[in-house]
């Protein structure tokens, strides 16, 4: 089950990824999944918790969630997505940014000590970089299938602000496409589907092949559809990203 929170990322509640089971009000997420993993029965035995939240929303009204997981000894996965903004409403700042609501340098909050502090063991306190998404998904798997509280901080920043480091933007080279459809599965609002056609494989099953194009304008360059990409159709732009 996971329980999400408020922010951009609570958009994942919608197609194509369909992340999220519940989504309450800000911070809800971690007490949410505690009371599940504490209140499920016999059919759910084998049912592991996840929450997700933002950096921001974290600051706000997370720590308390955090505090009842570690002293309760939920059997809770926390992904906290640390951004290093409040995206959802403009940018600005919070305790986690390194920067007070003036704009001047203020002491940044180091999430994975406080996550420590908090009583989260410090074996089960991971930072991870998650565009290396087989690190992610195998960190995810590991931490998932352990008793116990546990928290995953990322550290990438929201694309659009000034700690993203700009990067080249990508094309779909139209003639190299075969159509596998493994790009789409990223859920990255720049890739869209061109064309669609039906295809009998070999073994009589019909496939449905999607040949697609990149916004360039709306790609940041964060290259995961490339990594997807067996017959590198995907390759850089010309243009820089904005
Ligand atoms: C009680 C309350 N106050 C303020 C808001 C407005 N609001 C919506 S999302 C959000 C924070 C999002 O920041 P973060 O959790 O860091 O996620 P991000 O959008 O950066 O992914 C805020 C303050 C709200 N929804 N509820």
């Amino acid at each position: 089950m996971i329980a999400g929170d408020i922010g951009c990322y609570t958009l994942g509640a919608g197609h194509p990824w369909n992340a999220l089971d519940s989504t309450i009000c800000m911070g809800a997420s971690l007490p949410m999944a505690l009371g599940a993993d504490k209140g499920r029965g016999e059919a759910d035995a084998d049912k592991r918790m996840v929450a997700v939240i933002g950096d921001s929303t974290f600051m706000h009204m997370g720590m308390q969630g955090l505090l009842d997981i570690s002293y309760n000894r939920g059997n809770v996965t926390v992904l906290l997505l640390d951004n290093r903004t409040v995206g959802m409403t403009g940018g600005q700042e919070n305790p986690g940014t390194g920067r007070d609501i003036h704009g001047n340098e203020a002491p940044r909050v180091d999430f994975a000590r406080l996550a420590v502090a908090i009583g989260i063991p410090e074996d089960r306190v991971h930072l991870v970089d998650p565009y290396e998404l087989p690190t992610l998904f195998k960190l995810l798997r590991e931490e998932t299938r352990k008793d116990g509280p546990s928290i995953i901080i990322t550290n990438q920043p929201c694309v659009l602000t000034d700690h993203f480091e700009r990067r080249v933007a990508l094309k779909v080279e139209p003639e190299l496409c075969t159509g596998c459809s493994n790009c789409l599965d990223v859920g990255c609002p720049a890739i869209s589907v061109t064309r669609r056609e039906t295809v009998v494989k070999p073994s009589g099953k019909e496939k449905e092949l999607n040949f697609v194009t990149i916004e360039t304008a709306a790609c940041t360059g964060c290259n995961l559809c490339l990594k997807t990409c067996a017959p590198d159709a995907i390759v850089p732009a010309a243009e820089r990203v904005q």
